[in-house]
């Protein structure tokens, strides 16, 4: 008899302590995402990760909460993602470019004029070559459900307008850190200098680079317009985000719980491509009326940056993988035609 109570008893402390400890899925515990940025609130990012966080909260009935995070209160891309592999953030949005050092495939996206039209980026991001390379990020502690959009890039400098090729040179412009951006702009005569986001106001402002290049959308959400004379609309380069969440935080969710945040993931990521490309439209007004001086670049001279670029693609072609940049100009190719 002793033995039998004796065995009941280690039952059910046994049981006792598994709810106790519980894993986040259990039931009655909420599940908490903190989700940090490295734009504003303001910015369609922003926008769109509130809406995230309205369509996790409502489908779970509360059972899941995001936290939001803004304007790199948790840190810059990098030191975000670095965060999610230690399993310390649970869900952060990043460029793909800074995300190189992790995932050199990451680099393909970061060749210059290769999207005409955001459309083709879309059906790119969200076809085999984009989920090829998400299948990439698990073994590295992190999950990529989707791509958002963080878009075409333009150049502002505080020292002239950028029309032709020529007018880069000796230019000292702020890149992301990523060597084919490095490379590029080195091939049109600029001095590129790779830095983290946050850092980018202070050092226009104090003159320690001319320029940067960035979306209209962050142009103005981050008002660089402040510190900036010029703006060229050069559209060099299309930069996708990607939604990453934390491997370790990921593997406890159940399947459920899994496929609810994918989907909020993606919806909330339609909503962002939309609203972006509503935003970099409307921000060339607010730009104009900021007083920023704004010229176009014109096709010829777009086309004559692609060609000095040229020789950036085929080293990165060798560097990245034939076959991997063979995909993406097929995969372009075929949504141009559709
Ligand atoms: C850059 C990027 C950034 C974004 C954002 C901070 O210039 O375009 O704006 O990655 O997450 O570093």
């Amino acid at each position: 008899m002793k033995r039998v109570w004796g065995s009941v008893c280690v039952v059910l402390c046994l049981v006792l302590v598994t709810a106790a400890c519980g894993t986040s899925g259990s039931a009655g515990e909420a599940i908490v995402i903190k989700a940090g940025i490295g734009l504003n609130e303001d910015h369609p990012q922003g926008q769109a990760l509130n809406r995230f966080k309205e369509i996790v909260e409502e489908k779970s009935g509360g059972r899941i909460q995001v936290r939001p995070y803004f304007s790199a209160q948790l840190g810059d891309d990098l030191k975000m993602t670095e965060a999610l592999q230690a399993g310390v953030q649970e869900v952060t949005i990043p460029s793909t470019s800074p995300l190189v050092g992790i995932v050199p495939e990451f680099g393909i996206f970061d060749l210059p004029f290769v999207f005409d039209e955001e459309e083709e980026a879309d059906a790119v991001l969200d076809g085999a070559l984009g989920q090829k390379i998400l299948d990439k990020l698990p073994e590295h502690g992190l999950v990529g459900l989707t791509y958002w959009e963080n878009g075409y890039r333009n150049l502002t400098n505080s020292r002239r307008p950028v029309k032709r090729a020529e007018d880069f040179r000796g230019l000292k412009i702020r890149t992301m850190q990523t060597d084919v951006h490095l490379d590029a702009f080195k091939a049109l005569g600029s001095n590129p200098t790779p830095m983290p986001f946050s850092e980018v106001f202070t050092a226009l402002e104090s003159g320690t680079v001319d320029g940067q290049e960035n979306p209209l959308a962050t142009i103005v959400s981050n008002k660089f317009y402040e510190v900036q004379d010029y703006l060229s609309l050069t559209k060099h380069v299309y930069t996708p985000f990607v939604f990453l969440v934390s491997k370790s935080f990921w593997d406890r969710l159940s399947p459920e719980d899994q496929q609810l945040i994918r989907e909020a993931a993606i919806e909330a990521g339609k909503y962002e491509r939309e609203l972006n490309r509503k935003v970099n439209a409307e921000s060339l007004e607010e730009l104009k009326k900021q007083g920023i001086k704004i010229n176009e670049v014109s096709p010829e001279e777009r086309e004559r940056m692609k060609q000095i670029i040229q020789p950036v693609i085929e080293k990165y072609r060798k560097k990245l993988g034939e076959d991997l940049v063979s995909q993406l100009f097929e995969e372009v190719e075929k949504a141009r035609n559709r």
